[in-house]
């Protein structure tokens, strides 16, 4: 018997993905509900060819059973409406940073940590579209040598910010005098180091996301995390720059040997032919891709990394319909 499924946030920009990725990944679905706010109630979304009905989000609805329920209508909805979900007895998988850290509830990347799912009933959350793309590209390293410090800069797409974003490079890039509403720079030709809010110790909400929640997939707060979080004129796919200091000192030829045979992780580093990934290049297809590896000039026990992954596919949609896949293979 196949599935009943339910995505809250049906019309946004992850949600319609979850829909695609559904439909792509061929899960096998029985029952498909969709879920938004009054703004699109009783609008239609297409399914796999077929006509999906939006309804409107009540407590009510969340109490009906689903074998999985999909959130990406951000973090307030999620705060509200997850917990009713999961107290029906559903299982929900939470795309927003509502419930990432708190205690107890799984935060997954099925490639790293899908072990920690066996026999879990309840909110999982996603982890951030930085922090997964990471994650899958260190996690080997990581089991391999163990990691001390992680300095990473990201160059972050504008799609990471929804619809709107999109929509405000677009225009700024044909008009130069199109105002600025969702950043607070101009972001055509330009590159803006300020990604959500700032926190009192000088970083950002999402450069202390890409700290906590890698403490939390690895399963190590020892680990150091030094984030840089820019937001760059790319409209899909997130690049990260990452120096990582290693416990031990790594051979490079082992290091892409390891990350060849990791799961989700694709090694494009032929530099000579200019073989490294670019967003452009890896937008649409939902590995992690990994290039410029290469050891540190000074520390024996350090390694820079050049990452890149289609932020909505990996970074967000695909995670989540692949931790269905994890939970149904395991049972
Ligand atoms: P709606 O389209 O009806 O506003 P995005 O991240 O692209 O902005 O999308 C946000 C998603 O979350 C949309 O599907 C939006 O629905 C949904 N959403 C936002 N607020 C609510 C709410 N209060 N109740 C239900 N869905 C909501
Ligand atoms: C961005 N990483 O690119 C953000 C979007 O915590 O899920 C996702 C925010 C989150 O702006």
């Amino acid at each position: 018997m196949g599935l009943s499924i339910g995505v809250v946030g049906a019309t946004g920009a992850v949600g319609r993905k979850m829909l695609e990725i559904l439909k792509e990944r061929n899960v096998a679905i029985d029952k498909l509900r969709v879920f938004a706010s009054a703004r699109t109630a009783g609008e239609k979304l297409d399914f796999n060819g077929q006509e999906v009905t939006v309804e409107l989000l009540t407590e009510d609805v969340m109490k009906d059973q689903f074998d999985y329920l999909l959130f990406s209508a951000g973090g307030s909805v999620s705060e509200k409406y997850a917990p009713i979900a999961a107290e029906a007895g559903n299982i929900v998988i939470d795309n927003s940073s509502q419930w990432r850290m708190t205690e107890g509830v799984p935060l997954i990347v099925p490639e790293v940590n899908a072990h920690v799912l066996k026999g879990y009933q309840g909110i999982i959350a996603n982890p951030n579209c930085s922090t997964i793309q990471m994650m899958v590209a260190l996690a080997p390293l990581h089991r391999q040598y163990g990691i001390k410090k992680i300095v990473v800069s990201t160059y972050q797409a504008v799609s990471g910010s929804g619809h709107k974003a999109i929509v405000e490079l677009a225009e700024q890039i044909k008009d130069e005098a199109y105002p600025s509403n969702v950043y607070p720079k101009r972001i055509a030709a330009n590159c803006i180091p300020h990604i959500d809010v700032f926190n009192e110790n000088g970083f950002t909400k999402e450069e202390l996301k890409m700290v906590f929640e890698t403490q939390k997939i690895l399963e190590d707060n020892t680990i150091e995390v030094n984030a840089t979080t820019v937001r760059i004129p790319v409209y899909y796919g997130h690049s990260e720059s990452i120096y990582l200091e290693l416990k031990e000192a790594p051979g490079i030829e082992e290091v892409k040997a390891l990350l060849e045979e990791a799961p989700g992780v694709v090694v494009m580093d032929n530099p000579e032919n200019n073989h490294y990934p670019t967003p452009l290049e890896v937008a649409d297809t939902d590995d992690t891709y990994v290039g410029r590896i290469r050891k540190d000039l000074y520390n024996p026990n350090a390694l820079s990394l050049w990452v890149v992954a289609d932020n909505l596919r990996k970074g967000a949609a695909t995670n989540a319909v692949q931790i269905i896949e994890a939970i149904e293979s395991m049972k």
